[in-house]
């Protein structure tokens, strides 16, 4: 049983999502992919991405104007109820930009600084994940989520992504070239939130990043660990900006064991 504060939480997290994701895809100027170098294009993605945020902060404090709130682009504010929204208005700023699919929605709220709510919009899909702390992951309008049955590493499908900075990323490449002949294959799909439903929804038997942020995370991770999936940063520890990981419970330990090996947690 969901207890009431929850299930308000769920339900305001639901209909922000939604909000802010129409407001996105039907936003988007039809040309934006087309200049994608150029800077005129990513102050579009940009405004956007502010655009969504005040949505979804707007929205939030209508409904409930004592909460704290963490955002991506900046929304920042302490709160006296015990409650904090954690939301990444887009999450996947390059797929949107070229017109991929593969971005999201995600908000989260904590209660006393434990995730106990978690909302996924993945517009482009139609899709959209929620959990609760303890009541499970589903699809909206769908079914339970459950992450992949058993398969040992070497039959893993497991994402990962990459830092925007490139000395950081060549080290991540290192890292992803010792993963890639132990697993059966390496995706990167652009979007924390996106890779961690998938997961949730038996699509990836794992994901591992460096560098996310709470807003990143926050959502996503709750869905998978719901939806049956181990989630962690380096073996023993949770996950967080150093290292985070969320795989099937049998790609966990020794996924976990062969990041920390290949020095996954560092630059
Ligand atoms: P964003 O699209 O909101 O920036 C890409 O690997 C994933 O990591 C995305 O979810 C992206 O979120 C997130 N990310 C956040 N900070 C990042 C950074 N400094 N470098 C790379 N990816 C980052
Ligand atoms: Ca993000």
């Amino acid at each position: 049983m969901t207890d009431p504060l929850t299930a308000e939480l769920l339900g305001l997290a639901l209909e922000a999502a939604r909000q802010a994701g129409e407001l996105l895809r039907d936003g988007r100027p039809a040309d934006l992919g087309v200049a994608a170098t150029k800077s005129s294009p990513i102050d579009v993605v940009t405004e956007m991405d502010i655009a969504a945020e005040k949505l979804i902060t707007g929205f939030l404090a209508e409904h409930r104007p004592d909460d704290g709130l963490l955002g991506e682009e900046g929304a920042s504010r302490s709160g006296t109820t015990g409650v904090r929204w954690v939301v990444d208005p887009l999450d996947g700023t390059v797929n949107y930009l070229y017109g991929l699919p593969s971005w999201a929605v995600s908000i989260a709220a904590e209660y006393h600084g434990e995730t106990v709510t978690g909302v996924v919009a993945v517009p482009m899909r139609g899709e959209t994940y929620h959990a609760v702390r303890g009541g499970g992951a589903w699809l909206a309008g769908g079914g339970p989520l459950r992450c992949r049955a058993a398969a040992p590493l070497d039959q893993a499908l497991v994402a990962t992504g990459f830092n925007y900075v490139h000395a950081v990323r060549s080290h991540q490449a290192d890292v992803a070239q010792r993963l890639v002949p132990r697993v059966r294959d390496i995706r990167r799909s652009g979007s924390a939130a996106v890779d961690l439903c998938d997961v949730a929804a038996g699509r990836l038997d794992g994901y591992y990043e460096r560098g996310l942020h709470p807003w990143d995370l926050a959502a996503g991770e709750l869905i998978a660990r719901e939806a049956g999936a181990r989630t962690g940063g380096r073996p023993g520890e949770p996950a967080s900006g150093e290292l985070a990981v969320a795989a099937t419970p049998a790609v966990f330990g020794p996924l976990t064991q062969l990041l920390d090996e290949a020095g996954a947690w560092h630059d």
